[in-house]
């Protein structure tokens, strides 16, 4: 590069002439391409060096094999020559190949070739322990060697082919162990349980909690917490404004679990035989709490959460305690909880 380096300079003295310099750039990226080839030519070289002296190996070992079967025989007419020429111990099973090699003919003799997934000479075959090298599962993989070839599997609260694993939402598939009255929350890889209001344990085990005392006019119920009535027809907002005047808000179920907890109180306490209808915090099918109603609390004959349309409970079913719809605008009785 160095003439063309002085000739630009010369050119430069001389008149000025740009062009000399747009050609040494030229020269000097078709330089780099040359040199990105040579790289290229010399990796693909390396790795056909690497086949071409495997293959040289083979070819010197069924070399090496012909020879001895030649000098081994103890014949030494024609007759030998034309008895090893027509020998195929592949076939005859008459080769010394390792079980896990293939056996190639050859004039002679015969050359064995290790199979796909193993290593050596062919008379004796290694299994290749391919999860020693990195990147060959997932992330949230584990890697089994076995003779040949190797596999995949997803660690424990992943799914997938080995390859990709995704986690697995236990709480959304109903396949975890929280406790009727836990809340299920999903990790990756795993999920917690917690217990629900007026529960407590681990989450897999919750029991009870007495509740002492409730602020007024707010009562006591075991299992689900201080809850009151407003004995007044109103709309769902009105009713909802009632609730929090009185320093709590409409009753907000944490699961079917809460919220069938609650009915029970109202048929053992009489509640339920007032046929009265009462706002309960839900809005369009989504809980104030922003849980989306479950199927199995919805009345099956109205099941739509539509646009518009609030939540009441139907306080005179004597076995389950479900949630109807009407227009927000209604006017119900509300119940109403506080937290402690
Ligand atoms: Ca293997
Ligand atoms: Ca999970």
């Amino acid at each position: 590069m160095a003439p063309i380096r002085l000739l630009l300079a010369l050119c430069l003295l001389l008149s000025g002439c740009s062009f000399a310099q747009d050609i040494v750039e030229e020269i000097q990226k078709l330089g780099d391409v040359i040199a990105n080839q040579k790289t290229e030519l010399m990796t693909s070289f390396e790795e056909m060096k690497t086949e071409l002296k495997n293959e040289v190996a083979e070819m010197i070992n069924g070399a090496k094999a012909e020879w001895e079967a030649l000098n081994n025989s103890t014949r030494t007419d024609v007759a030998t020559l034309k008895h090893l020429l027509d020998t195929d111990e592949c076939n005859e099973m008459s080769h010394n190949c390792s079980s896990d090699a293939s056996c190639i003919d050859t004039r002679v003799s015969f050359r064995c070739k290790c199979k796909p997934g193993f290593t050596g000479d062919g008379y004796t075959c290694e299994d290749i322990d391919e999860c020693t090298e990195r990147f060959r599962c997932g992330p949230h993989a584990t890697c089994k060697n076995t003779p040949g070839k190797y596999t995949c599997s997803c660690d424990a609260g992943f799914q997938g082919d080995g390859k990709d694993c995704e986690d697995i939402d236990e709480c959304a598939l109903g396949s975890h162990k929280c406790h009727k009255y836990a809340v299920c929350s999903n990790t990756v890889g795993s999920y917690t349980c917690h217990c629900t209001l007026y529960h407590e344990g681990d989450g897999i085990n919750c029991h009870e909690v007495d509740i002492a005392s409730c602020a007024s006019p707010f009562e006591p119920v075991r299992g689900v917490g201080c809850i009151h009535i407003i004995e007044k027809s109103q709309s769902y907002e009105t009713s909802r404004r009632g609730c929090q005047k009185l320093g709590g808000d409409l009753f907000v179920a944490i699961n079917s679990e809460h919220y069938l907890r609650l009915a029970k109180h109202f048929i053992d306490t009489n509640q339920a035989s007032k046929k009265k209808y009462m706002w309960v915090g839900v809005k369009e099918g989504v809980w104030l709490s922003g849980r989306k109603v479950a199927p199995e609390e919805e009345a099956p004959r109205n099941p739509t959460m539509d646009s518009g349309t609030c939540s009441y409970t139907d306080g005179d079913t004597s076995e389950k305690f479900l949630l109807w719809t009407d227009p927000c605008s209604t006017d119900w009785w509300a119940l109403c909880e506080k937290k402690i």
